[in-house]
């Protein structure tokens, strides 16, 4: 199947494309006049709707090209730190890139709690019938950066399960076996897979 996603960021694209294309879909970047769509997001606290409303975006971005008839994948996530009252969530992408790392790191620094969880929602939208599923990856935030992999907040969250190392120092298929987007996938995929494959 032929799967445009809708993202404007590069790491999420490469996630679905480890995931899907083995399961022979291709997965395709969304640009307008050659950039990534800029969506308008919605006051909400909530990951589901904030998706639901970026795929409705990218539908009536896409309602007169021909690329309408393609499968349409958007994804929102957010890291919920328990112990920050779900900080920074649905704020995740901007929180980053105002105070980032060390930002949280700081806002850690007097938590004796230091878990959390990264959150999915992933929405296909294929023939008109919509797909929403979600993943949940549960761990903590580490004291310090450790590791150059991944994107946003891998360096300082470690997953339950995985030995002690941060998404920030696994390869993009040990992450994906892992994390919320790998899960959120893995279950869209069963969704779209016929039974007899
Ligand atoms: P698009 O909306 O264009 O898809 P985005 O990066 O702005 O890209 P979101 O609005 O869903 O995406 O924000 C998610 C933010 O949450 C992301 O920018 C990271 O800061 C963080 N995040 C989500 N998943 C993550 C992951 O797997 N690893 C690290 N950080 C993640």
């Amino acid at each position: 199947m032929r799967i445009i996603f809708a993202t404007g960021n590069s790491k999420k694209l490469e996630e679905a494309r480890e995931y899907l294309e083995p399961l022979g879909h291709n997965v395709e970047l969304l640009t307008i006049d050659g950039q990534p769509p800029d969506f308008i997001e919605p006051q909400s606290s909530e990951l589901m709707e904030v998706a639901i409303s970026k795929s409705e975006q990218a539908i009536s971005m896409l309602s007169e090209s021909e690329l309408s008839n393609c499968a349409i994948l958007v994804e929102d996530s957010g890291l919920f730190i328990d112990s920050l009252n779900g900080f920074p969530g649905v704020y995740s992408s901007y929180v980053y890139k105002t105070i980032g790392l060390n930002g949280i790191l700081k806002l850690m620094s007097e938590e004796r709690s230091r878990h959390g969880e990264y959150r999915a929602v992933t929405v296909l939208v294929m023939n008109g019938t919509r797909i929403v599923k979600t993943g949940v990856c549960r761990g903590k935030i580490g004291e310090d950066i450790f590791g150059e992999g991944g994107f946003g907040y891998d360096p300082i969250f470690f997953p339950e399960g995985a030995n002690g190392l941060s998404f920030g120092q696994m390869s993009k298929s040990q992450k994906s076996t892992f994390s919320h987007r790998g899960k959120s996938l893995k279950a869209l995929s069963e969704a779209i897979t016929p039974p007899s494959m």
